[in-house]
């Protein structure tokens, strides 16, 4: 279908455009992603390209291993060249809200360690503002026994509503990879994000938020007509 057409074209584009031989290679987590690890093993067989990649998540790690990608760590690459992820929601800033697939904090960490940070994504995730395509508000991992009172804090300091993220195929709430919960805070307007991030995460108990502010070099979006937008 059409969006997953646009994922694939963006994917592509980015791996493309973004990934030399030689390079370590962030992979994140998500249903776009799978397309670009498709794209980084098929040009891995044709050119012979010889790059190492870091995982995002289990679920990136499992990627990795099934294309047989070289498997890596922070431990052995603690510098990135690139890292490629999706997104949420991507704003005029470029902005971004992660964690819709609950792997926001190993993403970040990852992305802080790359020289370069490039995001795909489909059309819909192209927007002006957050909260404006997205409204599953913004994700953010806490230890599970402080998320009661850290999703009070929240609603009480920036208000809108606050709820954890329970499971569809385990019952109970979702558990990260870090053995950790999800809460997702739908904000009621717009903030400054950089403000809002850094105050939410000093709150005792939070891992991380799924707010990326300034750590973005680029977004491409696969768009409906077959082209590819870029946003820098
Ligand atoms: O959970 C995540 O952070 C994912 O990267 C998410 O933001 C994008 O997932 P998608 O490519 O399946 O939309």
């Amino acid at each position: 279908n059409m969006a997953e057409e646009s994922k694939k074209l963006a994917a592509y584009f980015a791996v493309d455009n973004s990934v030399q031989n030689n390079q370590v290679v962030g992979v994140g987590s998500g249903s776009t992603i799978v397309y670009a690890v498709d794209r980084l093993a098929e040009r891995v067989r044709q050119e012979q390209l010889n790059i190492v990649c870091v995982p995002t998540s289990f679920q990136a790690r499992q990627l990795i291993l099934q294309h047989g990608l070289t498997l890596s760590d922070l431990e052995r690459h603690p510098e990135l060249d690139v890292a490629i992820d999706g997104a949420d929601e991507v704003d005029a800033e470029l902005t971004l809200i992660k964690g819709g697939g609950g792997c926001l904090t190993q993403e970040k960490i990852v992305a802080s360690c790359s020289k370069y940070f490039v995001v795909i994504a489909d059309y819909r995730k192209d927007s002006k503002a957050l909260g404006q395509q997205w409204k599953k508000g913004v994700p953010i991992e806490v230890i599970p026994m402080a998320y009661v009172p850290v999703s009070r804090m929240i609603a009480k300091r920036f208000g809108g509503e606050v709820n954890l993220r329970m499971a569809i195929s385990k019952a109970g709430p979702v558990v990260t990879d870090n053995g950790n919960f999800i809460l997702d805070w739908k904000f009621e307007h717009a903030q400054n994000w950089k403000e809002v991030n850094t105050a939410i995460k000093m709150i005792p108990g939070v891992v991380e938020t799924g707010l990326f502010v300034n750590m973005a070099e680029q977004a491409y979006f696969g768009m409906e007509d077959g082209s590819v937008k870029v946003r820098k």
